[in-house]
C-alpha cells in the first residue's frame, strides 16, 4: 500500500488524483503542515523539511517533492496513461512545464505562506505577499504563452501535468487572476476540475466552495 503524507487543499492533491483515476489504494495521513506544529513534526519524520506531500513507497523509501512523486507514478503506472513515456516526443515539454510549476509557482507557498521567514519586519509581510502573487500570475502567463494545448497541456490526451496546474492554480492568486494570466490553461482547468471521474474525489480533497475561484481565504494562504 502506498502512504500519502498530505492534506486537503495542499500540493497532495494532484497525487491523490493521479492514484484515484487510476484505481490504485492508498492510504493518506493527514498532516496540515501549514497550520499546524504537530503536523509538521508528524511529516518530519519522513521528509525534514516538514512539508506535504511525501510518499513512503511499500518498501519504506520516501519520495518528496510533488513533481518527482508525480512523474515516479505516471511511469510506474504506464498504462494509466497520465504522461509521455520516454522516447515520447511530448516527453521534454512534459518534464520541462512540470518542473516550471514546481520550482517556479508552487515552492513560493514557502514565503507567502508565512513572509516573516524572509522580511525582518511584519510591515513588510503584506508586501512580500502581494509581490509573490504577481510573480506567479507571470508565471502562468509566460508558461501560457509558450505552450500549444489541445484539449490538455500536452495534447489531447490528459496528463499528471494537468492534474498538477489545476491544484497549483487554485492556490493564491487564485482562480480568477489565474484565468486572465492563463486564458489557454483556463479552460484545461476547468475541463480537469469537471472530470465526472473526479466528481467524489474534488468534493473530498478540494471542495468548490461558494466564491472558491477568487475569495476564498484558506486558499490564499497557499
Ligand atoms: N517543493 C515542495 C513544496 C511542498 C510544500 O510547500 N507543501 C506545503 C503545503 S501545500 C507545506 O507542507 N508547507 C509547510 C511548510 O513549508 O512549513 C513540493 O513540490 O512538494
Amino acid at each position: 500500500m502506498l502512504t500519502i503524507f498530505g492534506a486537503a487543499g495542499s500540493g497532495s492533491v494532484p497525487v491523490e488524483a493521479m492514484l484515484t483515476l487510476h484505481g490504485i489504494p492508498y492510504e493518506v495521513i493527514e498532516a496540515i503542515t501549514w497550520e499546524d506544529e504537530a503536523a509538521r513534526k508528524r511529516v518530519e519524520a519522513v521528509n525534514p523539511l516538514r512539508q506535504v506531500p511525501a510518499l513512503v513507497l511499500p518498501s519504506g523509501e520516501v519520495i518528496t517533492e510533488s513533481a518527482a512523486i508525480l512523474i515516479y507514478l505516471a511511469d510506474l503506472y504506464p498504462e494509466a496513461r497520465l504522461a509521455p513515456g520516454l522516447g515520447n516526443p511530448k516527453r521534454a515539454q512534459y518534464l520541462r512545464w512540470m518542473t516550471y510549476v514546481s520550482a517556479a509557482v508552487y515552492a513560493l507557498v514557502w514565503i507567502i505562506d508565512d513572509p516573516t521567514r524572509i522580511v525582518a519586519s511584519e510591515e513588510q509581510a503584506p508586501h512580500v505577499v502581494d509581490r509573490i502573487r504577481d510573480r506567479r500570475a507571470d508565471c502562468w502567463r509566460m508558461m501560457d504563452e509558450q505552450i500549444t494545448p489541445g484539449r490538455y497541456v500536452l495534447g489531447d490526451e490528459l496528463s499528471v501535468l494537468d492534474l498538477y496546474v489545476a491544484v497549483i492554480s487554485r492556490f493564491a492568486p487564485g482562480r480568477t487572476r489565474f484565468y486572465k494570466s492563463a486564458p489557454k490553461m483556463a479552460e484545461i482547468v476547468r475541463r480537469v476540475d469537471a472530470d465526472p471521474r473526479l466528481k467524489g474525489f474534488w468534493a473530498k480533497r478540494f471542495p468548490f466552495h461558494e466564491g472558491w475561484e477568487g475569495s476564498n481565504p484558506s486558499l490564499s494562504a497557499l
